[in-house]
């Protein structure tokens, strides 16, 4: 008798709601944080009955509860090549490529997602995973020390290991199978508070860099963050501190506009942990550690390589006119300077999607298909669309921004000071290490579009026609 597999949609959301379990057990301000994001998102459903209806129309408005994304830093290739596989259980696999370097945070990363439309309606879960970049700490006797350190650790269980193999080998879990590895996987996430080095190490490695003592010192890759999405991230920054959290000073990202675009994201400082170093058998030799923080997000439509480009450009002329100093200095003139020159990103749908800067779902109209039923419509997007037989809706950014990403880094690391360094990407190393290439987000959007626009089409008795598309 054939096995019955669960879908690995299943997976990843119990996956996902274990995770959350034990985010909110070990940082109590992550349920905090989670409460505020439902009671806004709330209000602003109620408030916004356009939105409201444009989240559904596009499947996407039970997804919003559950959404969340996380981020863990792995040490070595090795760890980086099972996670791939151990994602590629839940239905994620690796898209984009990020080089932190050029922040100063001596990572490279990628995220693992859901990648079709209908896997990510029904949870859309990522996993922002970074491989720290041993080459780049100069000093090469801790460097070595550090190598040794990493090769010792096993970060995942053995029966995770099997139940991925298992996985691999059968095409599938069974349910029996599926509960026991999101348990096990569930391991490699979970916090530590006994350090595996001691003391002195620890000093040593954190001196080089904060972020690579976080990554050696502990026995996992503990899950730092757990984020989840806000359709008001204005509200939630400005309601923070009534719930006894303090955010970042500035939010990363494009400015509060009508059409949300891209990703805004903001962070708050979580915890300081008390640490037991290796060696410390009589608990003498404690220390803190701060490695987790929470966070929040807002997202919006995915751009084209043409608005994307717009928006890098945009975004580097107010980063070198503002730079946000330690403490939060100048926020409030990097906010005003972001806003004034993101006047030039059009801030309509119809503009975006007739200038190609974004990507849209198109979709027949009822009164598209009633028309179609009654004769042969016009082989012509723009002409159907004029006439209201053809939707169109924004597709959601499912991705992340490096230069956001980096200041969520710096932030947790002890600053908000922004600093912009040149890049030394390495990007066939890091896919060397995962085993595959990494997927390209924009070919990902694109198809989508246009698979879309097809479906559409055959919907108004027009399929088979060639078609120009937008992007
Ligand atoms: C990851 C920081 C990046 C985001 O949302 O851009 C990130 C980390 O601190 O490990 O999560
Ligand atoms: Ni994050």
């Amino acid at each position: 008798m054939p096995q019955a597999f669960v879908s690995t949609d299943r997976i990843r959301s119990l996956f996902t709601e274990a995770m959350s379990q034990m985010y909110r057990a070990e940082v109590p301000q992550y349920g905090t944080l989670i409460e505020l994001v439902a009671d806004v998102n709330a209000g602003c459903l109620e408030n916004d009955p356009d939105l409201r209806q444009r989240l559904a129309q596009a499947g996407e408005l039970e997804r919003i509860d559950v959404e969340r994304h996380g981020a863990i830093r792995l040490g070595t290739a090795e760890e980086l090549f099972t996670i791939r596989r151990l994602f590629a259980v839940m239905g994620m696999q690796p898209v984009g490529y990020y080089d932190l370097s050029v922040a100063g945070v001596p990572v490279h990363s990628t995220s693992f997602r859901p990648i079709d439309e209908a896997a990510l309606n029904v949870n859309p879960f990522r996993v922002f995973t970074s491989l720290l970049r041993l080459e780049l700490i100069e000093d090469e006797k801790l460097r070595g020390e550090a190598e040794t350190i990493l090769a010792q650790r096993r970060i995942y269980t053995p029966r995770a290991v099997a139940l991925i193999e298992r996985h691999e080998r059968n095409g599938g879990l069974t349910e029996a199978e599926a509960t026991e590895f999101v348990a096990e996987a569930l391991e490699t996430f979970r916090w530590h508070g006994e350090a595996t080095v001691s003391a002195e190490t620890y000093k040593r490695l954190h001196d080089a860099h904060r972020l690579i003592a976080d990554v050696v010192s502990f026995k996992g890759p503990h899950i730092n963050h757990l984020t989840p999405r806000t359709l008001d991230i204005d509200a939630v920054q400005a309601r923070m501190p009534e719930r006894g959290i303090t955010p970042k000073a500035v939010i990363e990202g494009p400015p509060r506009r009508n059409c949300d675009i891209l990703l805004r994201q903001t962070s708050f400082k979580a915890l300081e942990e008390t640490i037991a170093f290796s060696g410390d058998d009589d608990g003498a030799v404690r220390g803190t550690h701060t490695a987790r923080f929470g966070e929040i997000e807002q997202r919006g439509a995915a751009l084209t390589a043409k608005g994307r480009a717009l928006y890098d450009r945009l975004l580097a002329s107010v980063r070198g006119e503002v730079q946000v100093g330690a403490g939060g200095a100048k926020a409030g003139a990097y906010d005003q300077e972001l806003a004034e020159r993101f006047k030039a990103l059009p801030d309509s749908w119809d503009e975006l999607r007739g200038q190609g800067l974004a990507f849209f779902r198109y979709s027949a109209t009822p009164a598209g298909i009633a028309a179609a039923a009654g004769g042969t419509l016009p082989n012509d997007p723009e002409a159907l669309i004029a006439k209201g037989y053809l939707a169109f809706a924004p597709i959601v950014y499912e991705d992340f921004l490096p230069v956001s990403a980096a200041g969520i880094f710096q932030s947790n690391l002890g600053t908000d000071q922004q600093q912009n360094y040149a890049t030394r990407s390495n990007r066939d190393a890091f896919e060397a290490a995962l085993g595959a290439t990494v997927q390209d987000e924009l070919a990902l959007y694109a198809e989508r579009q246009a698979a879309s626009l097809d479906a559409a089409m055959e919907a108004l008795g027009l399929a088979g026609l060639l078609l120009k598309t937008v992007a």
